[in-house]
C-alpha cells in the first residue's frame, strides 16, 4: 500500500486528535485576534479563545455560512495581510457578490500535498502522465489538481476544459495516464472515443478523478468500463480548498476527509446539533492548518454521513459518504453551481415576461443540459410572434453571461406551465444521480 505521506495518514487516532486539538487552538486564537468577524461572533456568544480546550469544544463556535462570506466580501475574513497572500480564488454561480478566497504560498503547497495524497491514494506515481481537464481559473478543479500532480512529480497536461477531439488525440498521442475532470465530461469522453474511431484499447489511461458534481456508484461503473479505469470520487470546495479535502481510497468506502487539516461533522439540518457517525445531516467542516482565509465551521450545505471506522487501506482519516444532495437549491450543471435566483434575476429585469418560469435540467448524451421555459404575458402574447426569437435569444445570452455556461431559452404560452398551491417549482431535475 503506497502512501503520500505515511506518516500523516496513518498516525493514530490519538496522536490525531492531539495535533487536531494544537492546531484548532491556534487557529480559534489567530481568527479571533486578527478578523473582527469571528471575534465580533464569539464575543455574542460570550466565547474567548481560551474556551477552546478539545476538539469536542468546536460545537460551541458559531457557524459560518456563505452569506457571512459575502457580507465581508472581498478580503473581510482573510486572517493574513493581502502582502502574504499569494493566490486568489472565487466561487462560481452566486447571486450578487462571488466568494473570495486567499491562499499563501504555505496554504498552495497545503493543498497540493493534499492533492498528491489523493493522486497517490488512486494509485498515482511520479511516473504517470496525467491529463487535467478541470477548468484553470477562479475555478479551483484545474490549478488545485495540476498543483498536486506537479508536487508528487509526474507530468502535468494543463488542458483545461472543452474541445473533446483534441482531448482525445491528446490522450492517445501524450499517453495520458490520470484523468481529472467532472465525472459527466469523462462519460462524455468514453462516449465519444468511437465517434473518433478509437476504442479504449488506443488509450493508456488507468486511473480517473472525478468530482466537483454528484455522481452515483452506478456512473461510476459506467465510466471505468468506457474508459477502462478505476474510477475515483474527490471531493472539495472553493470556500475550504478546492479538490482534495477528500477523496476514497481503493477500498471505495467513503471519502476520507485529510482530519489533520479539515475537522468535519454533520450537523441536524433543522436544529444543527452534531449528529454522531451514520447519521445523515449538513456537513460542516472547521479548517485547522489554512493561514490565509481560515474557516470555523463552515455550512457547506452538503448533505452526507461520517464514519470514523478505521478503513482497510490503513488511513486513520474519518470517512464521507457520496454526498446524497445540498441542504439549498444550488444546481450543478457541467460542473458549474447554479442558484436559481441567479436565473429568476435576469428574467425580471429583463422586464419583458411573466414571472412564471421553469429551469428543466436533464442528461442527453451524458452531458447535463438546460431550458428555461417562460410564459409570456397574455398581452404581449398577441403581436409576439415575430419577436419571439430575438426576446429568447436575447434572454438566453443575458442567462449564459451570468452563469458562464449554455443554455437554451423558450418563451411559452401563458398559463401553460403548472401551477403549484404551495411554493412554485422552479426546477425541474431530470438527472439521475
Ligand atoms: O467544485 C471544487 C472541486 C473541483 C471539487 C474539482 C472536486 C473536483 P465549488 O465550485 O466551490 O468547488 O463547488 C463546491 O460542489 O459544495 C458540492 O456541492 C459539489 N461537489 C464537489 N465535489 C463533489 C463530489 C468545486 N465529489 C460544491 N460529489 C460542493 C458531489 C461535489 N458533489
Amino acid at each position: 500500500m503506497e502512501y503520500w505521506n505515511p506518516h500523516a495518514e496513518t498516525m493514530s487516532r490519538d496522536e490525531l486528535s492531539i495535533l487536531q486539538t494544537s492546531r484548532l487552538r491556534s487557529t480559534v486564537e489567530k481568527v479571533y485576534s486578527r478578523v473582527p468577524y469571528y471575534r465580533a461572533k464569539m464575543q455574542a456568544k460570550g466565547l474567548f479563545p481560551g474556551d477552546i480546550k478539545t476538539v469536542d469544544d468546536l460545537k460551541l463556535l458559531p457557524f459560518v455560512t456563505k452569506q457571512d462570506l459575502r457580507d465581508t466580501y472581498p478580503y473581510g475574513m482573510f486572517a493574513e495581510p493581502l502582502e502574504s497572500i499569494s493566490r486568489i480564488h472565487a466561487s462560481s454561480g452566486t447571486t450578487g457578490k462571488q466568494t473570495v478566497v486567499g491562499y499563501t504560498k504555505r496554504d498552495l503547497d497545503l493543498w497540493s500535498e493534499c492533492m498528491a495524497r489523493c493522486l497517490v491514494m488512486a494509485g498515482a506515481s511520479k511516473l504517470d502522465i496525467v491529463q487535467v481537464c478541470y477548468g484553470y481559473g477562479l475555478f479551483t478543479g484545474g490549478l488545485g489538481a495540476h498543483g498536486g500532480a506537479e508536487m508528487l512529480g509526474a507530468a502535468v497536461i494543463p488542458a483545461s476544459t472543452g474541445n473533446t477531439r483534441r482531448q482525445l488525440t491528446m490522450m492517445k498521442d501524450f499517453g495520458s495516464t490520470v484523468l481529472c475532470c467532472t465525472p459527466s465530461y469523462a462519460l462524455y469522453l468514453g462516449d465519444s472515443l468511437k465517434e473518433y474511431g478509437l476504442t479504449k484499447a488506443d488509450i493508456s489511461l488507468k486511473i480517473g478523478i472525478f468530482g466537483a458534481e454528484p455522481w452515483s456508484v452506478n456512473m461510476r461503473k459506467e465510466i471505468e468500463d468506457r474508459l477502462g479505469i478505476e474510477a475515483f470520487d474527490i471531493y472539495g470546495l472553493s470556500e475550504i480548498m478546492g479538490p482534495s479535502v477528500s477523496q476514497d481510497c481503493k477500498c471505495h468506502k467513503g471519502l476520507h476527509v485529510w482530519e489533520d487539516s479539515f475537522i468535519p461533522e454533520i450537523v441536524d439540518t433543522e436544529t444543527l446539533e452534531p449528529l454522531p457517525d451514520g447519521e445523515k445531516g449538513e456537513l460542516v467542516i472547521t479548517t485547522i492548518d489554512k493561514e490565509g482565509f481560515p474557516l470555523i465551521r463552515f455550512r457547506t450545505r452538503d448533505i452526507g454521513s461520517l464514519t470514523h471506522e478505521k478503513c482497510e487501506c490503513g488511513r486513520v482519516h474519518a470517512r464521507m459518504s457520496k454526498l446524497s444532495g445540498r441542504s439549498d437549491d444550488m444546481l450543478i450543471i457541467r460542473g458549474v453551481n447554479v442558484f436559481p435566483s441567479q436565473i429568476e434575476s435576469v428574467l425580471l429585469e429583463s422586464g419583458e415576461i411573466s414571472p412564471h418560469y421553469q429551469i428543466i435540467v436533464d442528461r442527453v448524451n451524458n452531458l447535463d443540459t438546460m431550458s428555461v421555459e417562460i410564459e409570456v404575458s397574455e398581452h404581449m402574447f398577441q403581436d409576439f410572434v415575430k419577436g419571439m426569437e430575438n426576446t429568447e435569444n436575447r434572454i438566453r445570452a443575458q442567462i449564459e453571461s451570468v452563469l458562464g455556461i449554455s443554455c437554451k431559452v423558450r418563451l411559452v404560452e401563458p398559463k401553460s406551465i403548472t401551477r403549484s398551491e404551495g411554493k412554485a417549482k422552479r426546477v425541474i431535475d431530470k438527472r439521475v444521480f
